[in-house]
């Protein structure tokens, strides 16, 4: 069992902080669900479809993020992975939509799975996507992934890189996840420094070998990055170039969209559409960003780019049975706000974009383009976008015991407060 108290919010808090706001939430929502009621939603429907979607933490994402030019530590940071799963059991006990983690290894091997797994389920915590890193040198390894991974010129290499995938897969199988994502760093800096053909035909290759040993219950999701760590050419650049690598491999093989990962302008919504439509879209890593990967508080800086994308991903899941259901997943980095306001704000910001994307009527927005009424089409998106959907979140969390206002509760409670009694000022997270 575990040496540090484990820090729970015990349920009659919240019931206590909700009393303060319930009287003009129940006013809120009568009003907003009478109004829509009125044009033909089912709200609780919604409410229940709300209260189902459930968003993995990145375990990678609980302390202070930070950048070449420096970090600045939010103090009470999780230093082991008992503590990460304690920060995703408070934003799981306030929100209610963070019942899931997903691990980076090896930032986060188990040192005891069987007590990590009560721990987790105790905290109504699931195991998604494991992610492998074959993107830095781990201390006791005998080849450099200095000049790629599974692209690399060198067997040896290559080899050890699909060594590291299957283990993450053997971890990722002991607590019960059912997916493994790859990001390859893998590419280069200058012209003429890599052969494009071998690199992807390399990669493809020991993605091949990686999915010989992917289980059949699970996926393996690929995910595409255009630039960084590499400046000239990465190996799995984009949405293309994934959902090739992914026919490749097989019916298991999916392609994973992260928000950041898109040049300036990409018209993610369309990409999404069309992997729903081959049945090849496995999920998302969810962030927002003005210029590059800035992996920033999800709709903070475009949330109706984000609307867009929960519309079309409301049509798929409507009209394309063909694609699995998605890994939701946040990819996040907290360079000025504490980790864990950071990341309710962007379940939040989730939640609202797919409760407005919920009030478009799709059918009716279909007839309009097939009638190319090019402005109905833009009313039937606005005006869903244009209601005040935050009594419907309310709802769904008071419905699943979470609270009103978690970043109210958070501060009322002053959680960071209690983590730091408990960890001091100086532990510092795994992750990036
Ligand atoms: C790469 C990435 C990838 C992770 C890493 C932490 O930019 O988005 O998903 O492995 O961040
Ligand atoms: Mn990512």
């Amino acid at each position: 069992m575990f040496k540090n108290k484990i820090m729970k919010i015990k349920k009659e808090q919240l019931l206590d902080f909700n009393n303060s706001g319930i009287h003009s939430h129940k006013d809120n929502y009568e009003f907003l669900a009478n109004q829509l009621t009125n044009k033909g939603h089912n709200v609780e429907t919604i409410v229940s479809k709300l209260a189902k979607f459930q968003v993995a933490i990145p375990s990678w994402a609980l302390g202070a993020g930070g950048t070449r030019f420096g970090r600045f530590s939010c103090y009470g940071e999780p230093s082991t992975l008992e503590q990460k799963i304690e920060d995703v059991g408070v934003l799981h006990a306030l929100t209610q939509t963070a019942g899931a983690v997903s691990l980076h290894i090896p930032w986060d091997v188990p040192e005891d799975y069987k007590a990590i797994k009560e721990l987790a389920s105790s905290l109504d915590i699931k195991f998604d996507a494991v992610n492998s890193n074959t993107f830095q040198d781990q201390k006791d390894v005998r080849e450099t992934y200095k000049y790629g991974s599974l692209s690399n010129t060198s067997q040896a290499v290559r080899e050890q890189a699909i060594a590291h995938n299957l283990d993450v897969i053997n971890i990722g199988n002991q607590l019960g996840s059912k997916a493994l994502t790859v990001w390859l760093a893998d590419g280069s800096c200058f012209p003429g420094q890599n052969n494009f053909q071998t690199a992807f035909q390399n990669t493809q290759d020991s993605l091949k070998d990686i999915y010989k040993g992917v289980p059949d219950d699970w996926k393996m999701l690929i995910e595409y990055k255009p630039y960084e760590p590499n400046f000239y050419s990465t190996v799995i650049q984009d949405w293309g170039a994934s959902l090739m690598l992914a026919n490749e491999c097989g019916d298991k093989a999916f392609t994973l969209v992260d928000l950041g990962h898109h040049l300036p302008n990409s018209n993610i919504e369309q990409i999404v559409s069309i992997l729903q439509l081959k049945g090849k879209l496995g999920g998302f890593h969810f962030n927002d960003s003005k210029y590059g990967d800035d992996d920033l508080t999800v709709g903070s800086i475009k949330p109706y780019a984000l609307f867009l994308i929960f519309n079309e991903l409301v049509y798929g899941m409507e009209n394309n049975p063909q694609n699995p259901d998605l890994a939701w997943m946040i990819d996040a980095s907290h360079n000025v706000k504490d980790p864990l306001e950071d990341l309710i704000q962007s379940l939040e910001a989730i939640q609202e974009a797919y409760a407005k994307a919920l009030l478009i009527d799709q059918a009716v927005l279909k007839a309009a383009q097939e009638n190319n009424d090019v402005v109905k089409c833009q009313e039937i998106l606005q005006e869903a976008y244009r209601t005040d959907v935050r009594p419907l979140l309310e709802k769904a969390r008071l419905n699943s015991g979470g609270v009103l206002s978690p970043i109210h509760a958070y501060r009322a409670l002053d959680i960071r407060g209690g983590l730091i009694k408990e960890r001091g000022k100086n532990t510092v997270a795994t992750g990036l």
